[in-house]
Protein backbone atom coordinates (compact mmCIF):
# COMPACT_ATOMS: atom_id res chain seq x y z
CA UNK A 1 0.00 0.00 0.00
CA UNK A 2 3.02 2.22 1.15
CA UNK A 3 4.63 1.90 -2.23
CA UNK A 4 1.59 2.14 -4.34
CA UNK A 5 0.10 4.77 -2.79
CA UNK A 6 -0.69 8.24 -4.45
CA UNK A 7 0.89 11.45 -2.94
CA UNK A 8 -0.28 14.06 -5.43
CA UNK A 9 -3.15 15.63 -3.79
CA UNK A 10 -2.84 15.21 0.40
CA UNK A 11 -5.28 16.45 2.03
CA UNK A 12 -4.42 17.51 6.16
CA UNK A 13 -7.57 18.08 8.10
CA UNK A 14 -7.83 20.40 10.66
CA UNK A 15 -10.87 20.92 12.34
CA UNK A 16 -10.49 24.59 13.77
CA UNK A 17 -12.76 27.25 13.30
CA UNK A 18 -10.43 29.26 10.94
CA UNK A 19 -10.76 26.24 8.51
CA UNK A 20 -13.62 24.29 9.05
CA UNK A 21 -16.15 26.91 10.29
CA UNK A 22 -18.87 25.31 11.52
CA UNK A 23 -19.27 22.46 9.23
CA UNK A 24 -18.82 19.01 9.43
CA UNK A 25 -15.02 17.67 8.63
CA UNK A 26 -16.57 14.01 7.46
CA UNK A 27 -18.33 15.91 4.48
CA UNK A 28 -15.62 18.45 3.69
CA UNK A 29 -13.18 15.55 3.57
CA UNK A 30 -15.60 13.74 0.92
CA UNK A 31 -16.50 16.80 -0.58
CA UNK A 32 -12.47 17.06 -1.14
CA UNK A 33 -12.05 12.91 -1.67
CA UNK A 34 -15.07 13.72 -4.64
CA UNK A 35 -12.77 16.44 -6.19
CA UNK A 36 -9.89 14.28 -6.47
CA UNK A 37 -7.68 14.62 -3.12
CA UNK A 38 -5.74 11.10 -3.22
CA UNK A 39 -4.19 11.00 0.06
CA UNK A 40 -5.76 12.12 3.76
CA UNK A 41 -4.48 12.56 6.63
CA UNK A 42 -6.45 13.15 9.40
CA UNK A 43 -4.40 16.05 11.67
CA UNK A 44 -6.67 16.91 15.19
CA UNK A 45 -4.58 18.20 18.35
CA UNK A 46 -6.82 18.75 21.18
CA UNK A 47 -10.42 15.91 20.81
CA UNK A 48 -10.38 13.68 23.34
CA UNK A 49 -8.98 9.88 22.32
CA UNK A 50 -12.32 8.70 22.01
CA UNK A 51 -13.55 11.32 19.93
CA UNK A 52 -10.06 11.32 17.48
CA UNK A 53 -11.57 7.10 17.20
CA UNK A 54 -14.91 8.05 16.33
CA UNK A 55 -14.07 10.96 13.70
CA UNK A 56 -11.41 9.03 12.61
CA UNK A 57 -14.00 5.48 11.57
CA UNK A 58 -16.12 8.00 10.31
CA UNK A 59 -13.76 9.60 8.03
CA UNK A 60 -11.81 6.02 6.68
CA UNK A 61 -15.09 4.98 5.77
CA UNK A 62 -15.38 7.93 3.18
CA UNK A 63 -11.64 7.31 2.32
CA UNK A 64 -12.21 3.74 1.43
CA UNK A 65 -15.09 4.80 -0.50
CA UNK A 66 -12.64 6.53 -2.42
CA UNK A 67 -9.73 3.83 -2.43
CA UNK A 68 -7.49 7.10 -0.26
CA UNK A 69 -5.66 6.34 2.88
CA UNK A 70 -5.89 7.67 5.71
CA UNK A 71 -3.31 8.51 8.17
CA UNK A 72 -4.02 9.55 11.84
CA UNK A 73 -1.11 12.45 13.03
CA UNK A 74 0.94 11.89 15.59
CA UNK A 75 -1.52 9.35 17.46
CA UNK A 76 -0.49 5.38 16.48
CA UNK A 77 -3.16 4.42 19.52
CA UNK A 78 -5.90 6.44 17.39
CA UNK A 79 -4.80 5.02 14.18
CA UNK A 80 -4.56 0.95 15.77
CA UNK A 81 -8.18 1.83 17.08
CA UNK A 82 -9.57 3.48 13.67
CA UNK A 83 -7.68 0.37 11.06
CA UNK A 84 -6.78 3.03 9.02
CA UNK A 85 -3.63 2.69 6.39
CA UNK A 86 -1.00 4.36 9.04
CA UNK A 87 0.16 7.73 11.15
CA UNK A 88 2.61 10.50 10.40
CA UNK A 89 4.95 11.89 13.05
CA UNK A 90 6.46 14.84 13.82
CA UNK A 91 9.86 15.14 14.79
CA UNK A 92 8.15 15.69 18.15
CA UNK A 93 6.13 12.18 17.94
CA UNK A 94 6.93 8.76 18.24
CA UNK A 95 10.21 7.26 16.45
CA UNK A 96 9.48 5.84 13.53
CA UNK A 97 10.54 2.02 14.13
CA UNK A 98 8.50 2.50 17.33
CA UNK A 99 5.58 2.74 15.61
CA UNK A 100 6.43 0.24 12.42
CA UNK A 101 7.00 -2.45 15.76
CA UNK A 102 3.42 -1.20 16.44
CA UNK A 103 1.64 -1.03 13.36
CA UNK A 104 3.36 -3.69 11.22
CA UNK A 105 5.49 -3.53 7.59
CA UNK A 106 2.18 -2.88 5.87
CA UNK A 107 1.51 0.43 7.39
CA UNK A 108 1.91 3.86 6.25
CA UNK A 109 4.59 5.83 8.32
CA UNK A 110 5.54 9.06 6.76
CA UNK A 111 7.66 11.66 8.97
CA UNK A 112 7.90 15.36 9.11
CA UNK A 113 10.99 16.52 8.44
CA UNK A 114 12.92 20.12 7.31
CA UNK A 115 16.56 19.01 7.01
CA UNK A 116 19.02 16.63 5.01
CA UNK A 117 19.82 15.11 8.78
CA UNK A 118 16.28 14.65 9.80
CA UNK A 119 15.52 12.87 6.19
CA UNK A 120 18.35 10.43 6.51
CA UNK A 121 17.34 9.76 9.84
CA UNK A 122 13.68 9.05 9.16
CA UNK A 123 14.30 7.08 5.79
CA UNK A 124 16.90 4.92 8.36
CA UNK A 125 14.22 4.57 10.59
CA UNK A 126 11.92 2.99 7.78
CA UNK A 127 9.21 5.72 6.98
CA UNK A 128 7.67 4.86 3.56
CA UNK A 129 7.29 8.99 2.86
CA UNK A 130 8.48 12.10 3.93
CA UNK A 131 6.43 15.59 4.66
CA UNK A 132 8.82 18.43 3.92
CA UNK A 133 8.61 21.92 4.86
CA UNK A 134 7.53 24.19 5.55
CA UNK A 135 7.66 25.42 2.55
CA UNK A 136 5.74 29.06 2.63
CA UNK A 137 5.17 30.63 5.96
CA UNK A 138 1.29 30.16 6.41
CA UNK A 139 -1.53 31.48 9.22
CA UNK A 140 -2.74 27.54 9.49
CA UNK A 141 0.16 26.52 11.53
CA UNK A 142 2.24 28.98 13.21
CA UNK A 143 4.63 27.46 15.28
CA UNK A 144 6.44 24.96 12.15
CA UNK A 145 10.28 24.55 13.01
CA UNK A 146 12.00 26.02 9.95
CA UNK A 147 10.65 28.16 6.55
CA UNK A 148 12.88 26.68 3.92
CA UNK A 149 11.05 27.44 0.19
CA UNK A 150 11.09 26.02 -2.39
CA UNK A 151 14.83 25.75 -2.59
CA UNK A 152 15.27 24.29 0.49
CA UNK A 153 12.65 21.45 -0.18
CA UNK A 154 14.99 20.98 -3.15
CA UNK A 155 18.26 20.91 -1.41
CA UNK A 156 16.70 17.70 0.91
CA UNK A 157 15.27 15.93 -2.60
CA UNK A 158 18.76 16.53 -3.68
CA UNK A 159 20.53 14.90 -1.18
CA UNK A 160 18.34 11.89 -1.10
CA UNK A 161 18.65 11.31 -4.46
CA UNK A 162 22.29 10.89 -3.69
CA UNK A 163 22.77 8.78 -1.08
CA UNK A 164 23.78 5.36 -2.16
CA UNK A 165 21.08 2.95 -0.85
CA UNK A 166 18.03 2.57 -2.48
CA UNK A 167 15.47 3.13 0.50
CA UNK A 168 16.48 6.93 0.46
CA UNK A 169 16.52 7.43 -3.34
CA UNK A 170 13.26 5.88 -3.65
CA UNK A 171 11.26 7.26 -0.40
CA UNK A 172 8.32 9.34 -1.60
CA UNK A 173 8.24 12.97 -0.69
CA UNK A 174 5.47 16.22 -0.43
CA UNK A 175 5.96 19.02 0.55
CA UNK A 176 4.08 21.09 2.91
CA UNK A 177 3.08 25.06 4.08
CA UNK A 178 1.32 27.63 2.06
CA UNK A 179 0.79 25.50 -1.21
CA UNK A 180 -2.43 27.36 -2.62
CA UNK A 181 -3.97 27.24 -6.31
CA UNK A 182 -1.51 30.19 -7.50
CA UNK A 183 2.17 28.46 -6.59
CA UNK A 184 1.44 24.82 -6.90
CA UNK A 185 2.47 24.42 -10.84
CA UNK A 186 5.50 26.76 -9.33
CA UNK A 187 6.20 24.92 -6.74
CA UNK A 188 6.28 21.34 -9.12
CA UNK A 189 8.13 23.33 -11.71
CA UNK A 190 10.62 24.04 -9.40
CA UNK A 191 11.41 20.69 -8.35
CA UNK A 192 11.76 19.22 -11.50
CA UNK A 193 14.04 18.28 -13.59
CA UNK A 194 14.19 18.57 -16.90
CA UNK A 195 15.62 18.62 -20.50
CA UNK A 196 15.11 19.07 -23.75
CA UNK A 197 14.92 15.75 -25.86
CA UNK A 198 15.91 14.89 -29.34
CA UNK A 199 13.23 16.34 -30.85
CA UNK A 200 13.58 19.58 -28.87
CA UNK A 201 10.55 18.55 -26.70
CA UNK A 202 10.90 19.52 -22.92
CA UNK A 203 11.07 16.19 -21.42
CA UNK A 204 10.94 16.67 -17.44
CA UNK A 205 10.29 14.63 -14.32
CA UNK A 206 9.28 15.92 -10.77
CA UNK A 207 11.49 15.23 -8.15
CA UNK A 208 8.66 15.33 -5.38
CA UNK A 209 5.67 13.16 -5.30
CA UNK A 210 3.18 15.45 -3.91
CA UNK A 211 1.69 18.56 -2.28
CA UNK A 212 0.54 18.24 1.49
CA UNK A 213 -2.12 20.78 2.03
CA UNK A 214 -4.78 22.39 4.72
CA UNK A 215 -6.60 25.47 3.79
CA UNK A 216 -6.31 25.67 -0.13
CA UNK A 217 -8.83 22.60 0.08
CA UNK A 218 -10.40 22.57 3.75
CA UNK A 219 -11.36 25.89 4.20
CA UNK A 220 -12.64 27.06 0.78
CA UNK A 221 -16.30 27.10 0.44
CA UNK A 222 -16.31 24.38 -2.36
CA UNK A 223 -13.60 22.25 -1.14
CA UNK A 224 -14.54 19.93 -3.99
CA UNK A 225 -13.73 22.48 -6.80
CA UNK A 226 -10.68 23.64 -4.70
CA UNK A 227 -9.11 20.10 -5.25
CA UNK A 228 -10.09 19.62 -8.61
CA UNK A 229 -8.25 22.75 -9.70
CA UNK A 230 -5.47 21.65 -7.66
CA UNK A 231 -5.11 18.46 -9.53
CA UNK A 232 -5.49 20.07 -12.75
CA UNK A 233 -2.73 22.38 -11.66
CA UNK A 234 -0.56 19.79 -10.33
CA UNK A 235 -1.27 17.32 -13.42
CA UNK A 236 -1.12 20.16 -16.51
CA UNK A 237 1.76 21.00 -18.08
CA UNK A 238 3.12 23.98 -15.84
CA UNK A 239 3.42 27.06 -17.64
CA UNK A 240 6.76 27.85 -16.04
CA UNK A 241 8.14 25.17 -17.91
CA UNK A 242 9.26 25.40 -21.34
CA UNK A 243 6.83 23.52 -24.04
CA UNK A 244 9.67 22.60 -26.38
CA UNK A 245 13.13 23.76 -27.09
CA UNK A 246 13.01 27.52 -28.12
CA UNK A 247 13.30 27.85 -31.73
CA UNK A 248 16.51 30.06 -32.66
CA UNK A 249 15.72 33.75 -32.74
CA UNK A 250 16.11 36.34 -35.48
CA UNK A 251 18.61 38.04 -34.52
CA UNK A 252 18.95 40.42 -37.76
CA UNK A 253 14.93 41.97 -37.21
CA UNK A 254 15.62 42.93 -33.23
CA UNK A 255 14.14 46.63 -34.39
CA UNK A 256 10.49 44.88 -34.17
CA UNK A 257 11.06 44.77 -30.47
CA UNK A 258 12.12 48.85 -30.20
CA UNK A 259 9.01 49.38 -32.22
CA UNK A 260 6.47 46.86 -30.03
CA UNK A 261 7.57 49.07 -26.82
CA UNK A 262 6.70 52.63 -29.26
CA UNK A 263 3.35 50.88 -30.15
CA UNK A 264 2.39 49.39 -27.43
CA UNK A 265 3.13 51.60 -24.42
CA UNK A 266 3.24 48.39 -22.18
CA UNK A 267 3.42 49.31 -18.48
CA UNK A 268 6.57 48.80 -16.67
CA UNK A 269 5.95 48.50 -13.16
CA UNK A 270 8.84 49.22 -10.70
CA UNK A 271 8.94 48.59 -7.32
CA UNK A 272 12.73 50.26 -6.53
CA UNK A 273 15.01 51.93 -4.71
CA UNK A 274 14.36 55.55 -3.40
CA UNK A 275 17.43 56.33 -5.53
CA UNK A 276 16.53 55.17 -8.94
CA UNK A 277 13.25 56.16 -8.93
CA UNK A 278 12.86 59.28 -11.02
CA UNK A 279 15.63 57.79 -13.63
CA UNK A 280 14.01 54.56 -14.22
CA UNK A 281 10.72 56.35 -14.98
CA UNK A 282 12.58 59.03 -17.82
CA UNK A 283 14.19 56.21 -19.19
CA UNK A 284 10.49 53.89 -18.83
CA UNK A 285 9.25 56.92 -21.15
CA UNK A 286 11.95 57.39 -23.40
CA UNK A 287 11.47 54.19 -24.76
CA UNK A 288 8.13 54.49 -25.03
CA UNK A 289 6.54 52.70 -22.09
CA UNK A 290 4.27 53.62 -19.30
CA UNK A 291 5.93 53.94 -16.13
CA UNK A 292 4.34 53.45 -12.79
CA UNK A 293 6.73 53.72 -9.95
CA UNK A 294 4.47 51.75 -6.90
CA UNK A 295 5.77 50.07 -3.96
CA UNK A 296 2.46 49.42 -2.51
CA UNK A 297 1.78 45.80 -3.17
CA UNK A 298 -1.80 45.92 -2.82
CA UNK A 299 -2.07 47.52 -6.17
CA UNK A 300 -0.52 44.61 -8.02
CA UNK A 301 -3.57 43.24 -8.54
CA UNK A 302 -4.88 45.72 -10.64
CA UNK A 303 -2.04 46.43 -12.40
CA UNK A 304 -1.30 43.35 -12.99
CA UNK A 305 -4.04 42.84 -14.79
CA UNK A 306 -3.09 45.39 -17.87
CA UNK A 307 -0.26 44.62 -20.60
CA UNK A 308 2.95 45.05 -18.25
CA UNK A 309 5.50 43.66 -16.98
CA UNK A 310 7.65 44.20 -13.17
CA UNK A 311 10.45 45.34 -11.96
CA UNK A 312 11.59 43.98 -8.40
CA UNK A 313 14.56 45.62 -7.57
CA UNK A 314 16.53 44.90 -4.01
CA UNK A 315 17.86 48.47 -3.58
CA UNK A 316 15.44 49.09 -0.76
CA UNK A 317 15.20 45.84 1.06
CA UNK A 318 12.99 46.71 4.49
CA UNK A 319 10.67 44.22 5.83
CA UNK A 320 7.68 46.28 4.39
CA UNK A 321 8.90 46.45 0.86
CA UNK A 322 9.66 42.52 0.80
CA UNK A 323 6.03 41.81 1.64
CA UNK A 324 4.65 44.11 -0.31
CA UNK A 325 6.68 42.95 -3.31
CA UNK A 326 5.45 39.10 -2.64
CA UNK A 327 2.18 40.83 -2.86
CA UNK A 328 2.81 42.19 -6.56
CA UNK A 329 5.33 38.87 -7.48
CA UNK A 330 2.14 36.52 -7.20
CA UNK A 331 -0.46 39.15 -8.82
CA UNK A 332 1.59 39.20 -11.82
CA UNK A 333 2.86 35.49 -11.79
CA UNK A 334 -0.55 34.31 -11.38
CA UNK A 335 -1.50 36.17 -15.03
CA UNK A 336 1.51 34.89 -16.23
CA UNK A 337 2.95 38.43 -16.77
CA UNK A 338 6.87 38.74 -16.94
CA UNK A 339 8.59 40.41 -13.67
CA UNK A 340 12.32 40.88 -13.61
CA UNK A 341 14.19 40.49 -10.26
CA UNK A 342 16.87 43.19 -9.94
CA UNK A 343 19.38 41.68 -6.74
CA UNK A 344 20.82 44.91 -5.85
CA UNK A 345 23.88 44.19 -3.46
CA UNK A 346 22.29 40.76 -2.94
CA UNK A 347 25.35 38.80 -1.62
CA UNK A 348 26.53 42.01 0.18
CA UNK A 349 24.69 41.34 3.61
CA UNK A 350 23.49 38.69 5.68
CA UNK A 351 19.98 40.73 5.25
CA UNK A 352 19.85 40.95 1.86
CA UNK A 353 20.84 37.68 1.52
CA UNK A 354 17.99 36.64 3.40
CA UNK A 355 15.91 39.51 1.55
CA UNK A 356 16.81 37.53 -1.75
CA UNK A 357 15.54 34.14 -0.68
CA UNK A 358 12.38 35.44 0.54
CA UNK A 359 11.89 36.92 -2.67
CA UNK A 360 12.89 34.01 -4.64
CA UNK A 361 10.57 31.70 -2.21
CA UNK A 362 7.79 33.82 -3.15
CA UNK A 363 7.56 32.88 -6.95
CA UNK A 364 8.98 33.37 -10.30
CA UNK A 365 11.31 35.65 -12.14
CA UNK A 366 11.05 36.37 -15.88
CA UNK A 367 14.48 37.83 -15.87
CA UNK A 368 16.74 37.71 -13.13
CA UNK A 369 19.64 40.47 -13.84
CA UNK A 370 22.71 41.51 -11.76
CA UNK A 371 26.40 42.08 -12.22
CA UNK A 372 28.75 39.17 -11.27
CA UNK A 373 28.48 38.68 -7.81
CA UNK A 374 25.05 39.91 -7.32
CA UNK A 375 24.70 36.29 -10.14
CA UNK A 376 26.59 34.06 -7.98
CA UNK A 377 24.98 35.33 -4.42
CA UNK A 378 21.24 34.05 -6.57
CA UNK A 379 23.38 30.87 -7.48
CA UNK A 380 23.83 30.56 -4.09
CA UNK A 381 20.49 31.34 -2.64
CA UNK A 382 18.88 28.79 -5.34
CA UNK A 383 20.66 26.23 -3.76
CA UNK A 384 23.19 25.87 -7.00
CA UNK A 385 26.36 27.04 -6.20
CA UNK A 386 27.20 26.21 -2.46
CA UNK A 387 27.72 29.85 -0.46
CA UNK A 388 31.67 28.78 0.50
CA UNK A 389 32.88 28.63 -3.69
CA UNK A 390 31.47 32.65 -3.62
CA UNK A 391 32.46 33.62 -0.09
CA UNK A 392 35.91 32.49 -0.94
CA UNK A 393 36.11 34.06 -4.80
CA UNK A 394 34.69 37.38 -3.18
CA UNK A 395 37.40 37.90 -0.95
CA UNK A 396 39.74 38.39 -3.78
CA UNK A 397 39.34 41.63 -5.13
CA UNK A 398 35.82 43.73 -6.55
CA UNK A 399 37.10 42.71 -10.02
CA UNK A 400 35.73 40.04 -11.94
CA UNK A 401 35.96 36.89 -10.18
CA UNK A 402 35.29 34.97 -13.72
CA UNK A 403 36.52 34.39 -17.15
CA UNK A 404 34.08 35.11 -19.88
CA UNK A 405 33.42 31.11 -20.05
CA UNK A 406 32.88 30.67 -16.27
CA UNK A 407 30.11 33.18 -16.55
CA UNK A 408 28.39 31.47 -19.69
CA UNK A 409 28.72 28.44 -17.94
CA UNK A 410 27.45 29.91 -14.78
CA UNK A 411 24.36 31.74 -16.53
CA UNK A 412 23.20 29.48 -18.65
CA UNK A 413 23.17 26.73 -15.78
CA UNK A 414 21.21 28.90 -13.22
CA UNK A 415 18.96 29.90 -15.89
CA UNK A 416 18.11 26.26 -16.58
CA UNK A 417 17.54 25.72 -13.10
CA UNK A 418 15.33 28.72 -12.17
CA UNK A 419 13.51 28.51 -15.80
CA UNK A 420 14.45 32.10 -16.94
CA UNK A 421 16.60 34.14 -18.43
CA UNK A 422 20.08 35.30 -16.81
CA UNK A 423 21.77 38.75 -17.36
CA UNK A 424 24.98 39.01 -15.77
CA UNK A 425 26.34 42.88 -16.53
CA UNK A 426 29.62 43.67 -16.59
CA UNK A 427 32.39 45.09 -19.22
CA UNK A 428 30.91 42.41 -21.35
CA UNK A 429 27.40 41.49 -20.38
CA UNK A 430 26.26 38.12 -20.75
CA UNK A 431 23.43 36.86 -20.96
CA UNK A 432 21.17 33.21 -21.18
CA UNK A 433 17.79 31.36 -21.46
CA UNK A 434 19.68 28.17 -20.67
CA UNK A 435 19.75 27.49 -23.92
CA UNK A 436 20.93 29.70 -25.98
CA UNK A 437 24.15 32.40 -24.59
CA UNK A 438 24.47 35.78 -26.20
CA UNK A 439 26.89 38.42 -24.90
CA UNK A 440 27.20 41.81 -25.53
CA UNK A 441 29.98 43.80 -25.63
CA UNK A 442 28.73 47.61 -26.16
CA UNK A 443 28.07 50.51 -23.72
CA UNK A 444 30.28 52.64 -22.13
CA UNK A 445 32.47 53.24 -18.68
CA UNK A 446 30.18 56.32 -17.65
CA UNK A 447 27.43 53.47 -17.53
CA UNK A 448 29.26 52.82 -14.06
CA UNK A 449 29.79 56.26 -12.73
CA UNK A 450 26.36 57.28 -12.38
CA UNK A 451 23.84 56.04 -10.00
CA UNK A 452 20.87 53.67 -10.56
CA UNK A 453 21.67 53.08 -14.43
CA UNK A 454 21.86 48.83 -14.14
CA UNK A 455 18.18 49.33 -12.61
CA UNK A 456 16.83 51.29 -15.26
CA UNK A 457 18.02 48.34 -17.68
CA UNK A 458 15.78 46.12 -15.69
CA UNK A 459 12.75 48.72 -16.22
CA UNK A 460 13.73 48.17 -20.15
CA UNK A 461 13.41 44.55 -19.93
CA UNK A 462 10.22 44.68 -18.16
CA UNK A 463 8.81 47.02 -20.81
CA UNK A 464 10.32 44.51 -23.54
CA UNK A 465 8.87 41.92 -21.96
CA UNK A 466 5.60 42.98 -21.52
CA UNK A 467 4.88 43.14 -24.76
CA UNK A 468 4.84 39.38 -25.28
CA UNK A 469 7.70 39.55 -27.90
CA UNK A 470 7.64 36.32 -29.81
CA UNK A 471 10.99 35.41 -28.73
CA UNK A 472 11.63 36.28 -25.04
CA UNK A 473 15.68 36.05 -25.15
CA UNK A 474 15.81 38.44 -28.41
CA UNK A 475 13.80 40.99 -26.66
CA UNK A 476 15.95 41.03 -23.51
CA UNK A 477 18.76 41.26 -26.04
CA UNK A 478 17.17 44.10 -28.20
CA UNK A 479 16.50 46.21 -24.37
CA UNK A 480 19.84 45.69 -23.57
CA UNK A 481 21.44 46.83 -27.05
CA UNK A 482 18.86 49.92 -26.97
CA UNK A 483 20.02 50.80 -23.29
CA UNK A 484 24.10 49.86 -24.35
CA UNK A 485 24.50 51.79 -27.53
CA UNK A 486 22.35 55.13 -26.59
CA UNK A 487 25.26 55.11 -23.70
CA UNK A 488 27.95 54.80 -26.26
CA UNK A 489 26.30 57.62 -28.33
CA UNK A 490 25.75 59.50 -25.60
CA UNK A 491 29.20 59.67 -24.09
CA UNK A 492 30.44 61.21 -26.78
CA UNK A 493 28.47 63.66 -27.65
CA UNK A 494 30.15 67.17 -27.77
CA UNK A 495 27.72 68.37 -24.63
CA UNK A 496 28.70 65.64 -22.41
CA UNK A 497 31.83 66.11 -20.67
CA UNK A 498 31.49 64.05 -17.72
CA UNK A 499 28.71 61.23 -15.95
CA UNK A 500 26.97 64.40 -14.96
CA UNK A 501 25.72 65.52 -18.20
CA UNK A 502 25.94 61.68 -19.50
CA UNK A 503 22.49 61.38 -17.89
CA UNK A 504 20.42 63.48 -20.23
CA UNK A 505 22.07 62.63 -23.00
CA UNK A 506 21.65 58.88 -22.11
CA UNK A 507 17.88 59.69 -21.95
CA UNK A 508 18.23 61.54 -24.96
CA UNK A 509 19.45 59.37 -27.07
CA UNK A 510 17.53 56.35 -25.97
CA UNK A 511 14.05 58.37 -26.94
CA UNK A 512 16.18 59.23 -30.23
CA UNK A 513 17.33 55.27 -31.05
CA UNK A 514 13.55 54.74 -30.24
CA UNK A 515 12.62 56.97 -32.94
CA UNK A 516 14.85 56.47 -35.23
CA UNK A 517 13.42 52.90 -35.68
CA UNK A 518 9.96 53.82 -35.47
CA UNK A 519 10.95 55.55 -38.88
CA UNK A 520 12.49 53.06 -40.35
CA UNK A 521 16.03 53.12 -39.67
CA UNK A 522 17.34 50.23 -37.33
CA UNK A 523 20.68 50.79 -38.34
CA UNK A 524 22.35 51.16 -35.07
CA UNK A 525 20.93 47.57 -33.89
CA UNK A 526 23.51 46.49 -36.40
CA UNK A 527 26.00 47.89 -33.55
CA UNK A 528 25.90 45.18 -31.73
CA UNK A 529 29.52 43.65 -30.97
N1 LIG B 1 2.62 21.18 8.98
P1 LIG B 1 -1.59 25.19 4.70
S1 LIG B 1 2.88 23.37 7.75
C1 LIG B 1 0.19 20.91 9.26
O1 LIG B 1 5.72 22.57 8.06
C2 LIG B 1 1.36 21.64 8.77
O2 LIG B 1 5.35 20.74 9.11
C3 LIG B 1 3.54 21.99 8.49
O3 LIG B 1 -1.24 24.37 6.01
C4 LIG B 1 4.98 21.76 8.58
O4 LIG B 1 -1.64 24.23 3.58
C5 LIG B 1 1.32 22.85 8.09
O5 LIG B 1 -2.92 25.80 5.00
C6 LIG B 1 0.13 23.61 7.71
O6 LIG B 1 -0.52 26.24 4.56
C7 LIG B 1 -0.06 23.72 6.22
MG1 LIG C 1 3.13 16.14 15.82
Amino acid sequence: MAAKADYSIYLVTDSTPAILGDRDLVQVVEEALKGGVTFVQYREKTSDTGALISTGKALHQVCQKYSVPLVINDRVDVALAVGCEGVHLGQDDMRVDKARELLGSSAIIGATVSSMEEARIAVDLGADYLGIGTVYATNTKKNTKDIIGVNGVRRINHFLERQEDEAAKNIKTVCIGGINLQNIALVKSKLASWEFSASNHVHWEKTIDGVAIVSAIAAQEDPKAAAAALKKAWTDHSPFLPESHPSEPDVSSLGRYVKDVHQRVPLSHNMTNLVVQNFAASVALAIGSSPIMSNNGQEAGDLGALQGGLVINMGTSTPDNLNNQRQAIQAYNARGRPVVLDPVGAGATDVRRKALQFLMDSGHFSVIKGNEREILAVSVASGYLPRESVQQRGVDSGDSLLSLEEKAYYISRLASREQCIVVMTGAVDVLSDGHTTWTVENGHPYLGSVTGSGCTLGTMISAYLACDPRHRLAAVLAAMLHFEIAAEDAAVRSDVHGPGTFVPAFVDELYKKRMDVVEGSAAWLDRRK
